[in-house]
């Protein structure tokens, strides 16, 4: 019996000190991810690019707008994590380059294989210029409240301060007039509330293109009178 109760504990400290290896490399490995990205921004915001971060819950259309503003094919879904990593893109708006961050969408639990992507997703948002967040109009206007709202409580955690934010109601083909008008209202109403630094709301469908020629102006016109903060 006390064999038993030894290999047992040599058993034990066997599990833990593999566990802790394993571990220390996976933390490495992070490390040096996390390390090759704050180098590619670097080197990204040294050219002198402005940088457009596009943020906002699960499936609202990121991916779609950003290869509607970038001309790429990056995989649309009909469901939650589609992307599963931020990508940059490079486009010119009005003249200007401009690059644009596609993130991995907000929600409120991260599965755990997914947390080290959506962590870089909240590097890229911090350290853009602009964030152009998404909200899916045809969700029932609590919802639609409800993740602009912690949409934002996760962007001012994070230190997304002091800078413009564009909020695109999107899908907006996919409603009809009078629900759009009383969407845009309450966004509205709750961004005069809740966001202290400039904000515009803009409808718009990424899918039909409606209203993009407009959100490129916008955009342009927030990154050529910059804040004081970036
Ligand atoms: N009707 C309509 N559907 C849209 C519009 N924009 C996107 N969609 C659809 O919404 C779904 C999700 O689009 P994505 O672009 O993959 O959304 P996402 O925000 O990138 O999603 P994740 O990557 O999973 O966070 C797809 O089925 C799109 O076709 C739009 O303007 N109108
Ligand atoms: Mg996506």
């Amino acid at each position: 019996l006390p064999g038993f109760l030894s290999s047992g504990g040599y058993a034990t400290d066997a599990y833990y000190y593999n566990m802790r290896r394993r571990y220390a490399k996976i933390k490495k490995e992070l490390i040096k991810l996390r390390e090759r990205r704050r180098l590619e921004r670097i080197k990204r915001s040294s050219r002198g690019y402005p940088q457009v971060a596009i943020s906002g819950y699960t499936n609202a259309g990121k991916t779609t707008l950003f290869n509607v503003l970038t001309n790429e094919s990056k995989p649309v879904g009909q469901g939650m994590f589609t992307t599963i990593s931020p990508k940059v893109k490079g486009a010119l708006i009005n003249g200007r380059k401009v690059m644009f961050v596609d993130t991995v969408g907000f929600i409120r639990k991260v599965p755990a294989d997914v947390i080290e992507a959506f962590y870089a997703t909240l590097e890229e948002i911090v350290e853009s210029n602009l964030s152009v967040m998404l909200l899916d109009s045809t969700e029932h206007p609590n919802i639609v409240i409800d993740k602009l709202k912690s949409s934002l409580e996760v962007m001012t955690k994070i230190g997304y301060l002091g800078k413009p934010l564009i909020v695109a109601l999107n899908k907006i083909d996919a409603i009809a007039n009078d629900e759009l008008t009383s969407k845009l209202e309450i966004v509205k109403e709750f961004l005069s509330n809740n966001y202290r630094w400039e904000w515009r709301v803009i409808p718009i469908s990424a899918l039909k293109l409606i209203n993009i020629d407009l959100l490129k102006e916008v955009i342009s016109k927030y990154l050529e009178h910059p804040t004081n903060s970036y």
